[in-house]
């Protein structure tokens, strides 16, 4: 039987026996399911295969702990790392139905809030492709991020629903369960601590394998679910208090119940803090239960566990541990720290004090009191070592997570060479200083299957034809390409691969009601909302070239479209403004009939992975424009390169080793490097003197100020004259120029693409297996196996 005869019987068999349905009265879910069961079926061997060379070949394990984990859709990913992907398109089109269709019927799992949930995803499946023996763990959020709308140009959220629908992908595990306990009491019992804790809940395992490009090797992650310990108060029922015998199961449920959608509200956190311990000493008991089901001594523990803390999210997994061994396998405390500190490390995603982790002191001892006896025996034991030191676990009644995590981490690392590089001067520089070898950088990257060979078939298509299939998990063959730039017929090919993905687009953003020219130059900004991020420079910059072009509506302007997608948290107040003022200059410039030939601005709602995948290789121009030294690294960015997009940016993040690699020529660069954004903070009136400097800013500025957009936007109009930290004035003037050099680049078409295609075959350094092996030799000191 044929590989394909084999795949639809099997295709068939599910739709019949596990859903119950026949081929006439099936619905487009019951297909995507019955396909999901088909492609799961295939993924199952070679799941247990890995982890049978795993124990056979007694590999080291990595453990990835995230609160987050941005998955998007499964079924393509595996479809495609089966390589099953032409089989399964020609299956359902002998069924009269469309392949596309039955894959964009899966919801798409949000399970994160952005980059860092996103590099955990692209991590999971690079981890597969590799082989390196490894667990995602995090928490099986019954809603993921919000579902964002726009009502008269404001975001409107609804909450996420992704397990409404049957998760074909998921195994439950109620055999792996553990019962987590939260506040009560600590006691001496004969030198002999014990922590009684007055609530538990259980953490229940639902697993989801998660295979590598070719099928070779899969790794698992596992999501705990908040379950009560009691299902039911049978005794209150009975009493006819039918609300209150419910209560034990809302009250656990709670902790799985919502992903934060950010850390700007102040209300939760002590539900935040218990979602934390709950899916890390979850996480920790596991990895602890299956260490001791190969091995007996304790001291072998960093030589066979690396646990990476993907944030300070799991940082509370310092104490944890430490607790395990001391108060549970009865080992001294110094070695418990030592052993701890061998398996652990951690990655810093950030250095905006704002996001910087604490939590009160007072909270910490009420919730998890023996933990914060540790966190202050871990602190003084690092004082004991460093009697010099000024830094501390603690400070104005709060315990701060970044410095906990440091001191029990053998290994720091940041996300980019920058962003390393000012850890190092700035959040961390006295713990640096102590550990001069303990902070590594580890450049991000994103997993080529997705972010191109799926997202992107059509340019997958001719690099195949041109290099061969090898770039796929060796991206670094993209080098191959470059002579091809200078390929005349090769260049007209990936144009009209360009072209073909743009026409697509403006059909898909054409149906939800904004109609652009795909001969326009598609600018794209797609990321979170935020200040640092600078959405409102960009729009800004909208204004103030709309107005140039009304001035003079004869000249050869060169037609654009800005996109732009993302969510705000939904209590950060200025940048749901951001998102208002971008809809209102939306709704005017796309109307106004002299100019909206030349500029358009679409903005479709609720970005998510799936949105990413379908503006990404569509994009010609990619916004990466935050106050340097802001972004810790930006893994869009990396996307939006490697398809073939020109990045107009900062010196920020990873925009400084894109611009390295690609060529300084084939880069927009403009703005202030994160020394010089220091130094201006410092000039009095900063943004006034700006503003004075460029009457084109003043212009925009009026414009919004004098109600063009509808409301005056007090708030951004205020900030950008006033205080304007993210600098958006001072950087303004730069940003305008080197918009106007992209626009003379884009003139020359035929140029523009040969720059195009040197991006994308000087960016194969920005492949996740690149950072994940990184992270293996530098930090978890992890090898590769073959499953037999
Ligand atoms: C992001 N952080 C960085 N945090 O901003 C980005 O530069 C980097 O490329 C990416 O991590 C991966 O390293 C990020 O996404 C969050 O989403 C926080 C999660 C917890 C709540 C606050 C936001």
């Amino acid at each position: 039987m044929t590989t394909k005869t084999k795949l639809r019987d099997d295709i068939l068999r599910h739709l019949k026996y596990s859903l119950g349905k026949d081929e006439s009265h099936a619905q487009i879910t019951d297909w995507r399911l019955a396909l999901s069961y088909a492609i799961r079926d295939r993924i199952v061997d070679p799941w247990f295969a890995s982890t049978r060379a795993t124990y056979a070949q007694q590999g080291k394990r990595v453990y990835y702990l995230s609160m987050e984990f941005l998955i998007g859709r499964l079924l393509e990913d595996a479809v495609v790392n089966l390589r099953l992907l032409d089989e399964t398109s020609e299956i359902f089109d002998g069924l009269g139905l469309s392949l596309d269709d039955v894959l964009g019927d899966e919801p798409d799992a949000a399970l994160g809030n952005g980059g860092l949930g996103r590099l955990a995803a692209c991590f999971l499946e690079s981890l597969s492709t590799i082989g390196c023996p490894a667990y995602g763990y995090g928490i099986r959020y019954e809603h993921g991020l919000f579902k964002q709308s726009f009502e008269d140009g404001r975001q409107i959220e609804a909450p996420e629903d992704w397990l409404t629908q049957t998760h074909a992908w998921e195994f439950e595990r109620p055999e792996a369960s553990f019962s987590i306990g939260f506040g009560g009491t600590v006691t001496d019992l004969g030198g002999k601590t014990v922590w009684t804790p007055d609530e538990a809940v259980v953490a229940e395992a639902f697993d989801t394998p998660i295979i590598g490009w070719d099928g070779n090797w899969a790794n698992t992650l596992r999501l705990w679910a908040a379950v009560p310990e009691q299902v039911f108060d049978l005794d209150r029922f009975n009493a006819g208090d039918y609300y209150g015998a419910a209560q034990p199961e809302n009250t656990a449920r709670t902790i799985s119940r919502v992903l934060y959608p950010d850390d700007t509200t102040e209300e939760g956190k002590r539900l935040r803090l218990k979602q934390e311990f709950f899916f890390t000493a979850a996480s920790l008991r596991d990895i602890l239960r299956r260490f001791d089901s190969e091995y007996d001594d304790l001291t072998l523990l960093p030589q066979k566990v690396a646990i990476q803390l993907n944030d300070t999210h799991p940082a509370i997994a310092g104490p944890e541990l430490v607790r395990l061994l001391v108060d549970e396998r009865g080992l001294a405390l110094e070695q418990a720290i030592e052993i701890a500190r061998g398996c652990l490390s951690y990655t810093n995603h950030t250095l905006l004090p704002e996001a910087l982790e604490r939590w009160g002191i007072e909270l910490m001892s009420d919730l998890l009191p023996r933990h914060m006896q540790l966190i202050e025996a871990i602190d003084k034991a690092h004082a004991a070592e460093h009697p010099d030191r000024q830094v501390t676990m603690t400070d104005e009644g709060d315990v701060l997570m970044g410095p906990l995590a440091f001191a029990m981490a053998h290994k720091v690392n940041g996300v980019s060479a920058l962003h390393t590089e000012l850890m190092k001067e700035t959040v961390f520089a006295e713990l640096h200083r102590l550990h001069p070898d303990r902070i590594v950088n580890e450049t991000n990257g994103v997993t080529p299957r997705r972010w191109v060979l799926s997202a992107n078939p059509r340019l997958s298509q001719l690099i195949t034809q041109a290099i061969g299939k090898g770039w796929v998990d060796d991206l670094e063959r993209l080098k191959k390409l470059e002579p091809m730039a200078d390929d005349r017929t090769f260049r007209d090919a990936y144009a009209a691969a360009k072209r073909a993905n743009k026409a697509d687009l403006s059909n898909y953003l054409g149906e939800r009601g904004t109609d652009v020219d795909p001969d326009a130059m598609f600018d794209v900004q797609i990321k979170r909302i935020h200040e640092y991020k600078r959405q409102h420079l960009n729009i800004l910059e909208t204004i103030a070239h709309w107005l140039e072009i009304k001035d003079n509506p004869n000249a050869d302007w060169v037609p654009r479209v800005k996109i732009f997608g993302g969510k705000a948290a939904p209590g950060y107040v200025f940048a749901k403004e951001i998102i208002h003022l971008i809809n209102a200059v939306a709704d005017v410039l796309n109307r106004d009939p002299q100019t909206s030939q030349y500029l358009k601005v679409a903005y479709p709602a609720n970005y998510n992975v799936t949105l990413a995948e379908r503006l990404i290789p569509a994009a010609e121009l990619s916004e990466q424009i935050s106050t340097a030294g802001k972004e810790a690294s930006g893994t869009g960015n990396m996307k939006f390169a490697l398809n073939g997009a020109l990045t107009i940016g900062t010196l920020d993040g990873a925009n400084v080793e894109i611009r390295d690699l690609v060529g300084a020529d084939n880069f927009f660069l403009f703005g202030m490097t994160a020394q010089e954004v220091v130094e201006r903070r410092e000039v009095a009136n900063h943004a006034q003197k700006a503003i004075e400097a460029d009457p084109r800013l003043k212009r925009a500025l009026d414009e919004i100020r004098k109600g063009t957009f509808g409301d005056s936007f007090d708030g951004i109009v205020g900030n950008i004259s006033g205080p304007d930290y993210f600098l958006v004035a001072s950087d303004f003037t730069d940003f305008y120029r080197a918009q106007r050099d992209v626009e003379k680049a884009y003139a020359d078409q035929d140029d523009w693409t040969r720059m195009a295609v040197l991006n994308t075959a000087r960016s194969g350094w920005f492949s996740s297996d690149r950072t994940i092996r990184g992270y293996m030799r530098d930090i978890w000191d992890a090898q590769a196996l073959v499953a037999g």
